[in-house]
This record gives structure tokens, sequence and C-alpha cells, in this order.
């Protein structure tokens, strides 16, 4: 097989060349920091400095990082050039990733609320079920400082009686993509080995678990099955709901820098013109498409689908179908049968991003194209011997759907025909969201999963971990018997109903969640919340009873996993802050204090103790997650080998290798960084290891006709706009409306359309007519980070809502007028940013005519009134969720605009 080593200074230059003549609207405000900051030389450590090596905290491309600390405090960050993902370049969130730590930072004791403090030191610890009476402030006046070991005691007396009295499955933990995978091992083990609760979640489920959902259905495992070197050998990348430019940059640039090199089609499918498209076109226009859909993907690849088997019966792979799938006969009846690019014209788009039959059968013509490259590369020879072909990319645009597990399907789908599947430069590949994202995916720390890619229903699977976690297996079936419908949002609606009891929040912001107002905050006082945070700001504050003061990244040990599966060393650089600790640790601490009061040998759940320095070791805990990984889809035992046989730790093998994708299930297999790709036959040859083709049970891909159907559109969706709108109307007892709004490819909200065209003031009170996205821009990171970095900050610090000028000319809005952007649950406020030319920063993507777009990242949510939170845009947006992803969409809401 051809290898394309990716150079790094020909990768450097097209970049250069990329970000100076891409630029246009600017990615890069002003100077161009990532090129300043790449070619830097390193540093030497001397006694005050210290240098470590780290995955960003950002993003899940997973760049490596170089952190530097000066006499004990974080400093900068520096591009790693030894990284097989960036090469030596970074985006401007990881290279001022250091700016935010000390800012606004806890530190010292726990802070406990006053009355709960006061409750529990009356005799016999008063009521151990009383509910504070000042949630909703996080200020000075309402807390009390205990120490550590005072407040986790509280904490681990109220949960256990919760627990005994109401089931485990009271207590609730909102964990994150973005703690340490050994964190996210350690609290799953909590939570349904030691508590035997089902309610753990994860802002992971806000984020992909479509794809996560959508890989099971089809292949049979959660895995990506590419690396990102197959960029570099691929014909054509698509995305889908993807804005790669900004969420994921050195993945846009490498794909750019490929564009540029070897000329291969591009096509975004996205309602928004963005610095994606932008940026591809600005390569060659000639072959770069932008297809402005909402909602309409399902029906879009269908007709794709439709297309080649008309038209391009060459490229579709019979012999790969009757072989290796099952589904193929009724997708590709189905699809021909009722999915022509004539047929699908009422789900693509309303005025001004309608997608023509013309459009899309051009798309197919160039995706049948790059599939013959393919095929001509590889004629004759093994699967892994050719290379090239299609990479579909998605994002959350893409997720973030009611029917966002059929949306991935259909990916699959599409591929699996043309055989672009299995093979280098070609398939299916999500990109994750959160650094690591695929670390809480590991470790299945989510409603009804256990680690390893496994279902808590598997027999053997969960015999196997109530061992490896040292737990009676009767928590672990205790867990499975208990339910979580809904997930995330259920959970909530759960806690609202008085059927949560406790909740912990682990590095994850309850304003993630969709409607803020009527359904999250509303629970949240309603449930004891511990909270383990790093800014004394913090949203999650407001609601907390304890807060405990956490070490972060750079201050910690663990490991990251990235979107291709590497799993990368985060190294810690300097010490915390007085008083933080590792969330790891208090997850062990609390852990052990718990299961012993619900009678468990918690010694030997935990067997870790600390070392000198007063933390556990971490690689004591990643040794324990390889150990248990054996014979699983994700095994990692080899790196164990690789320490037995060659006296080299797990840690030490992952930084010289800069990270080894999973599975690495034989010495050979780690020493080599693991399998770049799966499906690929290789895995058949591990001895001993239960590794077939693909991961269902027989082996084959489970393709599915998934199906979008407009004609009950409005029916239908009446009734969900109900969930947040009316009082008592819950989403966890209406799963069939769910599901037959899944299975016609529905959205959440359906704006009044008749009502567009008129003055703000003029629409009548209870219509709105706009559809409203809520989503990412490239300056930040989520809500906390880089809101409290001064460069970022600068660069955009403000709420805008991007506008179409027709729309806002019609309104009587102009561009940087002040808005409200109002839904059937809440409002926000922010700048109208009408058209690229606005004044108003960045300016940088177009939207369709009907369609606003606001980021999330700018979310301020420092006070519980709703007035006061002027930016919280998750006060807007609907709970609706997919029946089996448990994702809402955060992207198609009804608004209408006022004038503040
Ligand atoms: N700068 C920055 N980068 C980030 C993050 C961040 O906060 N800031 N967060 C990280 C995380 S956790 C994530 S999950 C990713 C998210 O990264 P992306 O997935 O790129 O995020 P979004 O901008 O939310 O959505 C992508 C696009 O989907 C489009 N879209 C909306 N509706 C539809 C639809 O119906 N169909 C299609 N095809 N497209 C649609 C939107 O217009 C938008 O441009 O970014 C990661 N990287
Ligand atoms: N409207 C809308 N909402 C969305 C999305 C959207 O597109 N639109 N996207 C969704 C997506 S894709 C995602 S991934 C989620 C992301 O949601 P989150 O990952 O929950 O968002 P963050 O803002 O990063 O919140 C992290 C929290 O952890 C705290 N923190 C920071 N460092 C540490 C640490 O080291 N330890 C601890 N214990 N705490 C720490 C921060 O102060 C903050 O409160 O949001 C989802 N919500
Ligand atoms: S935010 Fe993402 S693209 Fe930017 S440096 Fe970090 S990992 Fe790389
Ligand atoms: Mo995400």
């Amino acid at each position: 097989m051809k290898r394309i080593k990716m150079n790094r200074r020909d990768f450097l230059k097209g970049s250069a060349f990329i970000t100076s003549t891409v630029a246009g609207s600017s990615l890069m405000v002003g100077a161009n920091p990532e090129l300043e900051a790449a070619p830097a030389t390193p540093e030497k450590a001397t006694a005050s400095r210290k240098t470590a090596i780290a995955q960003c905290p950002y993003c899940g491309v997973g760049c490596g990082t170089i952190i530097q600390a000066e006499n004990g405090k974080i400093v900068s960050m520096r591009p790693d050039k030894d990284h097989p993902t960036n090469y030596g370049l970074q985006c401007i969130k990881g290279l001022t990733a250091a700016e935010p730590i000390y800012v606004d930072r806890m530190e010292g004791d726990a802070y406990v609320r006053k009355d709960v403090w006061a409750e529990w030191n009356k005799p016999n610890h008063g009521d151990m079920e009383y509910i504070s009476k000042t949630k909703g402030s996080f200020d000075e006046e309402h807390f009390v400082r205990v120490p550590y070991k005072e407040a986790s005691d509280m904490t681990a007396h109220k949960i256990a009686h919760l627990a005994k009295k109401y089931t485990g499955n009271s207590i609730a933990l909102y964990g994150s993509g973005q703690l340490t995978m050994e964190g996210q091992y350690l609290e799953n083990l909590f939570m349904k080995g030691v508590l035997g609760s089902n309610t753990i979640e994860a802002n992971a489920r806000m984020c992909m678990t479509s794809a996560v959902t959508g890989y099971f259905a089809t292949l049979g495992s959660d895995t990506p099955p590419l690396a990102y070197e197959d960029i570099e050998l691929a014909d054509m990348v698509m995305h889908f709901g993807h804005n790669a430019r900004e969420a994921h940059p050195i993945i846009f640039w490498r794909i750019a820098d490929h564009k540029r090199k070897a000329d291969i089609p591009t096509v975004v499918v996205d309602p928004r013109y963005t610095g994606t498209s932008k940026g591809y076109e600005d390569i060659n226009k000639d072959n770069s498409v932008h297809v402005p859909i909402l909602n309409g993907d399902i029906s879009f690849l269908n007709a794709i689908a439709h297309v080649l088997l008309k038209d391009h019966k060459d490229v579709i792979d019979w012999d790969f179908l009757k072989a290796h799938t099952t589904g193929w006969k009724e997708y590709t009846d189905g699809v021909l049968n009722n999915y022509s690019p004539e047929q699908v014209q009422d789900r693509m788009g309303g005025p001004n991003h309608d997608v023509s039959p013309e459009l899309i059968r051009r798309v197919a013509g160039m995706f049948a194209d790059a599939t013959r490259k393919r095929l001509a590369r590889s004629k004759g020879k093994q699967a892994d011997e050719g290379y090239g072909g299609v990479i579909i990319m998605w994002g959350i645009g893409y997720n973030q759907h009611i029917h966002g597990q059929h949306n991935v399907i259909s990916i699959v789908n599409l591929l699996t025909l043309t055989g672009n599947l299995a093979k280098p430069g070609c398939g299916p590949f999500s990109m994750t969201g959160q650094p690591n994202a695929m670390g809480e995916r590991f470790t299945g720390g989510l409603t009804d999963r256990l680690p390893f890619n496994q279902p808590l229903k598997n027999t053997s699977h969960r015999k196997h971990m109530a061992r490896h976690w040292n737990v009676p297996e009767e928590n672990l079936i205790k867990a499975m018997n208990s339910e979580n419908p809904g997930f995330a949002v259920g959970m909530m609606e759960r806690a609202l109903k008085g059927d949560v009891k406790a909740m912990f929040l682990v590095y994850a912001t309850h304003i993630d969640l969709p409607d803020q107002h009527k359904l999250v905050r509303p629970a949240m006082m309603k449930t004891f919340n511990v909270v383990q945070e790093i800014y004394r700001h913090a949203p999650n504050n407001l609601y907390a009873d304890v807060i405990f003061p956490a070490a972060t990244w750079g201050e910690v040990d663990g490991v990251y996993i990235s979107s291709e599966r590497r799993i990368n060393r985060v190294e810690k650089a300097a010490e915390a802050p007085p008083g933080c600790l590792p969330d790891m640790d208090m997850v062990i601490d609390k852990g052990k204090e718990i299961a012993h009061l619900l009678g468990m040998d918690a010694d030997k759940i935990f067997p870790w103790q600390r070392k000198e320095d007063g933390f556990y070791d971490a690689q004591e805990i990643f040794r324990a997650v390889c150990a248990a990984s054996e014979g699983t889809d994700t095994d990692l035992t080899g790196l164990l080998e690789v320490e037995k046989i060659d006296g080299k730790t797990p840690y030490q093998q992952l930084r010289d290798l800069r990270g080894i994708q999973w599975p690495a299930p034989s010495y050979e297999a780690a020493k080599a960084g693991g399998t770049k790709r799966r499906y690929m036959l290789q895995e058949g040859k591990w001895a001993n290891k239960p590794y077939g083709y693909f991961r269902t049970q027989d082996g084959k891909v489970h393709m599915k006709l998934c199906l979008q159907d407009y004609s009950q559109r409005e029916e239908i969706t009446k009734k969900l706009m109900e969930f947040g709108d009316k009082e008592g109307v819950y989403t966890i007892d209406n799963i069939p409306l769910l599901k037959q709004a899944r299975d016609m490819g529905l959205t959440p909200d359906l704006p009044d359309e008749a009502e567009r065209g008129q003055t703000w003031d003029k629409v009548p009170a209870g219509k709105y007519p706009y559809w409203l996205g809520l989503g990412v821009v490239y300056e930040h990171f989520h809500t906390a980070k880089s809101n409290r970095s001064p460069t970022t900050r600068r660069l955009v610090p403000e709420m805008y809502v991007e506008m179409h000028v027709e729309d806002a000319k019609e309104l009587g809005i102009k561009d940087g007028d002040k808005v409200r952007l109002v839904t059937r649950r809440g409002f926000y406020e922010a700048k109208a940013q009408v058209g690229v030319k606005s004044l108003v920063k960045p300016a940088r993507n177009s939207v369709p005519r009907g369609y606003m777009f606001s980021p999330w990242n700018l979310s301020v949510a420092d006070s519980a009134d709703p007035k006061k939170n002027k930016w919280l845009v998750n006060g807007v947006s609907s709970r609706v969720w997919d029946i089996v992803s448990g994702q809402v969409d955060f992207k198609k809401l009804a608004c209408r605009i006022e004038k503040v």
C-alpha cells in the first residue's frame, strides 16, 4: 500500500498557503499565531522550568502539545512537532490554553452551603434529605469553607443514605469527555459497581452518541474505523454538519493541504456557507461543492444512492454487499423506489437553501468518480493493498438530531453500498468534539453501558467486569435492571419528578443541556448536588450543595483518547493550587467511603494507595484498565506485555510513540503503535483473540434503510413543541411520539414561515417564524476556559447571532443592533451580525434565508434569574431526544426576533 508520509515542513508550507490566501473572511485574525508558534525550538528544562507532553485540552482532534511551566506555574504551550496528528501546528485555542488556568480559580477547603452544613451538624445529622434554601446563588455569604475530609464525609453519608432509602438509581452522575480516562473508568465503577445505579450520563450525550449508536447498529462496535492518515489517501472528502475549519482546525488544514496537492473534490453539507466551504473553494472552486441542507440529510444520502444505483452501476460493490452485509436488498429497493432526486425535493430546503436534483446528481457523480479511483488502484489486490475512495466525516450538526442515529446509519449505508469501507483512504469518520469524549465511550460511562464497547446486558461481560472491579455482580445486575429512560434529558425529567435525589457533576456544566429554565435548573433545585469544579463563578456552583475545588489539565496525570482512537498521554506539568485535588482522586475517596458505608469491601474495590506526594498513581489505574480490557474489542493488554518483556511502563510507551491507537492486543501491536484501521482482516491474524471481520454477531455490516417523510410533519411537530412549553408534559412519558418523529426524520420545532417578511414588531405574539441553530465558533472552546482567556475573549467578546442581510432588512434590524431571540422556552440576547460584512466579530459564515445561528460558547449563566442570564442560549433549546442515541437537536429551533 502506498504510504504517504506527512512531511512537516511541507505541511507547514501548505498551511501557510492555506492560512494566508484562504484567510479571506479571516479565520486567523491579525497575525498567524499557529505559524509563529510552530517552529519554536525546544527550550531546555532548568530547575525553575519544566516541560510536560500532553494532548491539547480542547477539541477531539487531539493535537500534541508541550506544556511549559515556570516556577511551578503553567505559563505557555508549544505545539509538539513530533506528534503525528499536528506536526507542530496548533490552533489559537490550544496555543492559549495556559491563559485561563489561574483565572477565577478556586483553591483551599471545600465549599458547603451554610444551611446544609448547619443541618448536618444537628444531633443525628438532622434531616438527611434537607434541601438548601439558598440554591440559585453562589454568593460567598451562602457558603462555609469546610476541610476536604469533612465535606467528603458528609457527602458520603448523605449519598449512602439516599442510595439505601431510594435505591442506587436515585443517584445520578453527569460526567465528562474532558476528564482523564482513568477518572472516567472509576466513575463508572463507582456508579454501577458500587451504587448499582444506571443513571450515569455525560456531556458526550449532547455531542456524539448518535455516532456511538450508529456505529454499533451497523458495524457492531463503537469504533471509528479509520485514522487521520487516511485523509492523505482519500480521493474525496465529504463533511456533514461539520464546520471543520472552526471546530477541528488541524483536520481541516490537513484536508485542505491534501486538496491543494492532490486536487481532491470536497463536499460540505451544511445549511450555512461556512469558512470550511470558503477555504476549499479558495483552493479550487471547481471541485468544491456546498450543499445547503437543513435536516434533509437522510433523504439526500438516499438520493445519492439512488443515482449511483441507476447511473453509476460500476461503483456498486455487489460482491461486498452479498458477502459482508445484511439489509442491502431492502436498502437498494427502498432508495430505488422512493428516493430519486426529484422525489426528495420537499425535504431539500426552503427559499435560498434548496438542493436541486442537478446538485444531487453532480455530487453523486463526484462520489462515483472518487470510488472509481480506488477501484482502479485496488484491482486484484487484498483489502489492505489498494487505497483511496471517499471519506465521510461528520460533526454535531449531524449527530444532534432527533433522528441522529438514523443519520449516521445513512452514511454507513452509502459507503457500504460502494465498498468505501474497511480499506485505507475511505470510510465513515465521526469527528468527536471533546478531547476525551472517546474515553467516555471507551469506558462506557453512560446509561446501559460497560467499559470496552459492551452493554450492561451482556452477561459474560458483566461477570468479567464484576471480577475486575471486585464488586458484587448483583450490583451490576441492579444497575442493568434500573432504568434511565431519556438518558441525560430523562435524568433531569426524573429529578424534576422527584425520582433522582442527588447528582454529581464532574467536569461538566449543566448549562450544556437543553431547556434550562423549564427543565434543568428547576430539576437541580430539587436534588442534592455535589460539584467538582475549578472556577469560583462556574454556573454549576449556583446549584451546588458542596463544591470540591479540582486540579485541572496540566496539573494531573492520565490519558486522553482522540477521534482516531489514539490514546495520548496527558502529563502533569505543575502542582495545582493548594487544596485542589485531581478529579480521579476525589472519585476514589468518595467511592471508598460510600462502598464502606454500604457494607462492601471498599479496600478490595479501590485497592490503590496514595503515593508519597499525596496523590493516587494514575498509571496504576491505567494498568487495571489494560488488564480488564483483555479479550474485548478494545484490548490493550499488549501494553502490559511490552512492560513485562521490555520493562517500559505503559505511560512511557505512550509518551515515546506519541500515542497508541486502540486496540493493541499483542506485544507486536503495542510496539507498532496500536491499530490504525479496523475491519481490515488483520484482526483475524491475532492469535487467540476473538476478532472477526465486523463486530456484529454475524460479522456483517447491518445496513438499514432509514426513512424521511414530511407528510405529517406539522401535526407531529406541534406535539413535540409542547415539551418545555406546556406544564407537566414529559418526554419520558411520550416515547412512542418521539419514535414516530424519529422514523419520519423530523425536527423538534417548526417555524411559522408564513409570518416571515414583516418587521419584527408586527410578528404576532406566539409566532416563531425563523429557524435558529446553536453551535461553535473558532476562537472559543465550550463555555468555561476560552471565555476566561484574555486572547480569545478579545477576539470574540460577545454573544452574536448570524443573520441573512435580506431577513434583517425585512425585520427592520440593523447590523450591530441588540436583539432578543425568543423561543417557546425562553430567550437570550445577542448582537445582530448581519452578513459577512458585519462589524460584529467574527462575521465569518453566511446563513441561508430564514436561518439564524449563534455560538453556544459565549453562554454566560452566572445567575439563576433567566432575565439576568442574557447570554444563556440553552434557555431556548428543545429537550426532545433521539430514542436510541438520546441526542437533542440544538440546531433546528423555531424563534422570533425582538429588538431590545
Ligand atoms: N472552536 C471550537 N471547536 C470545537 C468546540 C468548541 O467549542 N469550539 N467544541 C468541540 C466539540 S465538543 C464538538 S462536538 C465539535 C463540534 O463541531 P461541529 O460539528 O463542526 O459544530 P457545529 O458548529 O455545532 O455544527 C456544525 C455545522 O452543522 C450545521 N448544521 C446545522 N443543522 C444541520 C443539518 O440539519 N444538516 C447538516 N448537514 N448540517 C447542519 C451548522 O450550520 C454548523 O455549521 O467541535 C469541537 N471543537
Ligand atoms: N446549545 C448548545 N448546547 C450544547 C451544544 C451545542 O452545540 N449547542 N453542544 C453540546 C456539546 S457537543 C458538548 S460536548 C457539550 C459540552 O459541555 P461541557 O463539556 O459540559 O461544557 P464546558 O463548558 O466545557 O463545561 C465544563 C465544566 O467543567 C469545569 N471544569 C473545567 N476544568 C475542570 C477540571 O479540571 N475539573 C473539573 N471538575 N471541572 C472543570 C468548567 O468550569 C465547566 O463548568 O455541550 C453541549 N451543549
Ligand atoms: S483545539 Fe483542537 S485543533 Fe486546536 S490545538 Fe487543540 S486539539 Fe488541536
Ligand atoms: Mo461535543
